[in-house]
């Protein structure tokens, strides 16, 4: 057995001799004047490979509390797997039977959800596996995902948004044996973990969730739970993994020089060929690895930022706080020597992807989210309600997914158990950086995304897999249904 600490000891010691936060100027409506403090480098999670035992690879989480120095002074409470805050990564590989034990010392009930993988729903982690304090869950399936980046977070009912506030959240990395296209894959290297959140401090350290129902956005900015830090990057292509782990927060990331990067990944597996981009926006809950080039330039710094005044056009309401009109510093990135083993020429092709026949499709749906005035919000004028099953589809049957949004604010959709393709984004096809395998699609105000998926395995009349918006205070609310695959 290893400790399982999923922050790396490096990461402690950085934090322990932070500076105070220059990058929290912004005034917010609702701010809270602590002085944070800044982590020096940039915390890695441990990665956790598990252990192989009777042909099965088993991991072992514990939901626990702890607590973090994120504001000078003060002791901050915090939830974690396995440690104080974030949980480790898991790595996993395609093909392989995986069980992962989940253990709950919260002191609360909770439930965790491995967003993006294709499994039973009895296996997903959603509302319905609920674990209450003290109890164990285990959670047994086979990986047929697609080598990529998933995540796995708490899903209970109007607990979500608090859970993960709170600290909840942890990468999965999938690999696939079988695929041969070079990149760089040296964990901590050159391949890294970026898990980007936003949080707020009240007066006495503790973590401050309003709660707000149109979703909580916070002014202070962290990485792997680390405040706006600093990642030592060898001179070499070098891999962000990036998971948008905020509860709200949209981000336009992109560098500090305005140079050029790559996406080669999706939420769900490599694009056919590397996207060329200055911009990428990430919606909560999406994924996206991009390549940096960082060939012959040691010694030079750069920063990765979000360029959040640039979306305006998502809507001025919703762009109301201080963060989103402005840019701001997600991550600064200093250059050294490059590595032995450095990877230093991106591949053309990364894979071929099947796309889905539309002319196959058996049945074509509709899904209107709204936010009435009053009340919970609403998927086709329906709130959450675990015993009612909003949608049953077919096994062995594709289908496109209309998703509207009659509201004035943005909304990732995500549903689970599928990875789906973007037909079409307002009546044209996607964007290149989203011709790929998607488990959350941004739909902003106004807008309507078409996407086909197929329903291919774990027929189950009665136990449902959800779908909802993945800003986790709408969740919460109720922009949430159910679904079966009946055989
Ligand atoms: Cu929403």
């Amino acid at each position: 057995m290893n400790n399982n600490i999923p922050i790396s000891r490096r990461s402690f010691v950085a934090i322990g001799v932070g500076v105070t936060c220059s990058n929290c100027s912004f005034n917010s409506t609702n701010k809270k004047s602590l002085n944070v403090i800044q982590a020096n480098e940039l915390p890695i999670p441990e990665l956790l490979r598990g252990e192989s035992v009777n042909g099965k690879q088993q991991y072992n989480l514990t939901m626990q509390q702890g607590s973090m120095d994120f504001v000078i002074g003060k002791k901050t409470k915090t939830l974690g797997y396995n440690g104080n805050f974030l949980g480790p990564t898991l790595l996993m590989y395609k093909g392989e039977n995986v069980e992962i034990n989940v253990h709950n010392e919260l002191g609360e009930a909770s439930t965790t959800h491995w967003h993006g993988l294709h499994l039973p729903p009895e296996m997903d982690g959603g509302p319905l596996q609920k674990i209450e304090h003290g109890q164990s869950w285990l959670a047994s399936f086979l990986i047929k995902n697609e080598a990529a980046t998933y995540w796995y977070h708490p899903h209970l009912l109007h607990k979500t948004g608090e859970q993960v506030y709170k600290g909840l959240a942890g990468l999965l990395i999938i690999k696939d044996t079988k695929n041969s296209v070079k990149l760089p894959e040296q964990y901590a290297v050159d391949d890294i973990p970026i898990i980007v959140q936003d949080r707020e401090f009240d007066d006495d350290g503790s973590l401050y969730y309003s709660g707000d129902k149109l979703g909580v956005k916070a002014e202070h900015i962290l990485v792997n739970g680390g405040i706006v830090p600093n990642f030592t990057a060898p001179a070499q292509l070098i891999r962000f993994r990036i998971l948008n782990a905020s509860n709200a927060r949209i981000y336009n990331f992109g560098f500090s020089d305005q140079r050029q990067f790559h996406q080669i990944a999706t939420d769900g597996g490599l694009l056919e060929n590397p996207v060329v981009l200055t911009r990428l926006k990430l919606s909560p809950g999406e994924r996206a690895e991009i390549i940096l080039d960082l060939n012959q330039q040691e010694n030079t710094q750069l920063s990765f930022m979000s360029f959040s005044s640039e979306m305006k056009n998502i809507n001025p309401f919703w762009n109301k706080d201080a963060m989103d009109k402005n840019d701001f510093t997600v991550m600064t990135i200093k250059v050294v020597a490059a590595t032995a083993q450095a990877i230093t020429s991106l591949p053309e092709k990364l894979s071929d992807i099947h796309f889905l026949d539309e002319t196959k499709v058996k049945e074509t749906r509709i899904l209107k989210m709204k936010m009435p005035m009053f009340g919970a919000m609403t998927i086709n004028g329906e709130s959450m309600d675990m015993d009612r099953i909003d949608i049953r589809v077919k096994l062995n049957t594709s289908e496109i997914w209309e998703i509207v949004n009659d509201t004035d604010l943005p909304h990732p959709f995500h549903i689970h158990a599928v990875q789906f393709q973007i037909i079409k984004r307002d009546g044209i096809k996607p964007a290149k950086n989203e011709r790929g395998w998607k488990d959350v699609v941004l739909v902003a105000p106004g807008e309507s995304v078409s996407f086909i998926t197929h329903f291919s395995d774990y027929a189950n009349p009665t136990i449902p897999y959800m779908y909802h918006c993945h800003i986790l205070e709408h969740e919460d609310n109720g922009m949430m249904g159910q679904f079966v695959i009946d055989a």
